[in-house]
């Protein structure tokens, strides 16, 4: 099919237009109120052929992302990012593949995007502002210039994982976005201390929680903002959270938030408003979208895989994400040069609230463990860098696998803890390697 290429253009152009429209020519039937249909039957045969492959990549997300993954990996290319995987293009989603998460710090078309509705067009940075309302003396409203001027701008490291991470390897399946391992990064966030623009707003005593609000709308309903989710006070005021203006010293990349956002680092990714417009100081838990039912929270026994369970039983909001470490060199897959017996390899290591104290490595599923070089963070919650060299005892299929413990004794596990919304998988990240 020689002008696949043109069809493909087209496809993607006919989804920019009308969404409805060609969701309806694309996947027969539209079953879904948020837009998205189902990539199934004659549709996935139409999509097939306009695309003019054999099959579809990664065809695992189908029927939870109802993803023509083919043109979110497109539209990575739109977004300037480079190499992400798509995973969903309405809301466009993308992760980044463990290889090229390899740099110290995360460079910005690197860095995963997450994104639940519109990704706002006609940013004005100058007069973009933000409300600090709610439980507080003075509510203030502040430009990007007012923040720089008033408050003392830092330069920080800071993990943002999104709670799902790893949700692709759960079994039996839960829907949402797939991802595998790529839904982190660790780029350096130039803003203003939360804690100081809340000081300056005098809060109130009866403050114990805040809501966040940003200019993003959900994509059925430009009336609604698709998420809204808040930190207790004691988060708020921790001086790493910060109000960013800047990643890796230049405007923020449109989809990860420009021109302002929340970075509350080490904690679950969906508290990291973007495109913030406005902070709410409240005197209980916040209930905005995001908060309530199972939405970021874990149920407070362990489920068996595949468990049905009531909203009731979800009473721990996420906070903190759980100890964690990914293999960034090699790249999985890798075969040895003839006669190579050792290799080496390295990645991050990172634990919410706390610090990574030890990552070590395992070439015998586990059986045997061997030490790694565990580097400081360059500040509080930015992530580690770790490297060992492992020496293979012969040829053939080897798997390496990573696994750190963090200052508070916690160990990653060797399997995924099963909920239903695929949230906090920690279990140790694993390649494989060939030595011939
Ligand atoms: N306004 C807004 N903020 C948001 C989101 C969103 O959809 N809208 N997604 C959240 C989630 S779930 C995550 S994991 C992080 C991801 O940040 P990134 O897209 O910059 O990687 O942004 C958070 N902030
Ligand atoms: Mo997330």
């Amino acid at each position: 099919m020689s002008n696949a290429g043109e069809e493909k253009k087209e496809l993607l152009a006919a989804f920019a237009e009308n969404p409805e429209r060609a969701d309806q020519e694309v996947f027969g039937r539209v079953t879904h109120p948020d837009r998205r249909g189902f990539l199934k039957g004659a549709g996935l045969a139409t999509m097939t052929a306009m695309l003019g492959v054999t099959g579809i990549p990664f065809s695992r997300n189908m029927p939870s992302g109802f993803v023509p993954v083919a043109m979110a990996e497109e539209a990575m290319a739109v977004a300037d990012k480079d190499g992400l995987v798509g995973l969903g293009d309405k809301p466009l989603n993308a992760e980044t593949p463990a290889h090229l998460l390899d740099d110290e710090v995360t460079p910005t078309a690197r860095h995963f995007i997450r994104n639940h509705g519109t990704v706002p067009d006609k940013v004005n940075v100058d007069t973009w502002t933000l409300t600090i309302d709610g439980e507080v003396e003075v509510p203030q409203t502040l430009t990007i210039q007012d923040l720089r001027k008033n408050f003392e701008v830092v330069t920080q490291q800071l993990i943002i994982e999104c709670g799902g991470n790893g949700r692709a390897l759960f079994n039996p399946p839960v829907s949402g976005n797939q991802w595998t391992v790529g839904a982190v990064g660790c780029a350096r966030w130039t803003g203003v201390r939360l804690k100081d623009v809340l000081e300056a707003a005098k809060v109130k005593k009866s403050a114990i929680y805040t809501a966040h609000f940003g200019a993003d709308r959900e994509l059925a309903d430009p009336e609604k903002m698709p998420i809204s989710r808040g930190i207790p006070i004691e988060k708020a005021m921790n001086p790493s959270t910060l109000i960013a203006f800047e990643m890796n010293g230049a405007a923020m990349h449109p989809m990860n938030g420009h021109p302002l956002r929340l970075v509350v680092p080490g904690w679950v990714g969906s508290t990291s408003h973007k495109w913030l417009t406005r902070i709410q100081l409240r005197d209980v838990v916040h209930d905005g979208k995001g908060m309530k039912g199972q939405s970021y929270r874990m149920p407070k026994r362990p489920l068996e895989p595949g468990e049905k369970a009531e909203d009731p039983l979800f009473t721990q909001i996420i906070t903190a994400m759980p100890v964690k470490s990914l293999i960034t060199r090699p790249a999985s897959g890798i075969k040895l040069e003839q006669g190579k017996r050792t290799l080496e390899v390295r990645g991050h290591a990172w634990a919410g609230e706390n610090v990574v104290e030890a990552v070590e490595v395992s070439i015998d599923f586990g059986a045997k463990w061997i030490p790694a070089k565990v580097a400081d963070p360059a500040n509080p919650y930015a992530w580690q860098r770790w490297q060992v060299e492992v020496a293979f005892p012969g040829e053939g299929y080897y798997e390496v696998w990573a696994r750190a413990t963090d200052d508070k004794g916690e160990v990653q596990p060797y399997a995924v803890a099963w909920n239903p919304k695929g949230y906090m998988n920690n279990a140790m990240h694993r390649i494989a390697v060939r030595v011939s």
